[in-house]
């Protein structure tokens, strides 16, 4: 199981191996974080991504990280569920990104992670029951991942995180 850390901050700044970009199916870029990614990356990686799209809910694909700066290699673009009230099987689909993002680390030897709290925004997902998946899933992952740094763009993201964290044995 990878370590896991929680900080405030911006996806984008983060010095890892590879990020992680809440995307839609397109891969072309949208709002919230990917938005972000997107304008560091540069216009190549909406067109790496459209060639790789559509991309279903639950599953992950990588692309480079063009013009990233710090400098990371990888992107993995995932796609989380729309909140449609709990009962379309969301929690599975989440539980899933996560997944998927380290198998698709692992394929590339990435060691350090960094991802956003996957479809807490635009999409709708309630933040504390996100935060319970995202940490038991990664916690929960065989995975040659060491670090996994989980970064939250606001405080109430951050305290669900780390109150997670601690619930489920993580540090
Ligand atoms: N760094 C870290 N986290 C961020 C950043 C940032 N720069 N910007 C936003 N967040 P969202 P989703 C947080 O909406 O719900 C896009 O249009 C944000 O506060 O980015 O999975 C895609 O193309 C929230 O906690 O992703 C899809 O169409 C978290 O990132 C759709 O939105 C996720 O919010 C995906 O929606």
């Amino acid at each position: 199981m990878p370590a896991i850390e929680v900080v405030l901050g911006d996806l984008t700044t983060q010095h890892v191996d590879a990020i992680v970009t809440a995307a839609n199916e397109s891969l072309l870029g949208g709002g919230g974080v990917d938005r972000a990614v997107h304008a560091a990356a540069g216009p190549e990686l909406a067109a790496a991504g459209s060639r790789l799209a559509p991309l279903d809910p639950g599953d992950a694909v990588a692309t480079p990280a063009f013009r990233l700066d710090p400098p990371v290699r990888h992107v993995i673009h995932t796609v989380g569920p729309v909140w449609e009230g709990g009962g379309y099987g969301e929690a599975d689909l989440l539980a899933s990104c996560y997944r998927r993002c380290l198998e698709v680390a692992d394929a590339l030897g990435v060691r350090s992670l960094a991802v956003p709290a996957i479809s807490t925004g635009v999409y709708g997902y309630p933040p504390a029951d996100a935060a319970r998946i995202a940490v038991s899933t990664l916690l929960g992952t065989r995975t040659g991942v060491d670090v996994v740094r989980l970064v939250a763009f606001d405080e109430g993201t951050r305290d669900l995180l780390e109150t997670e964290l601690a619930a489920q044995g993580g540090r």
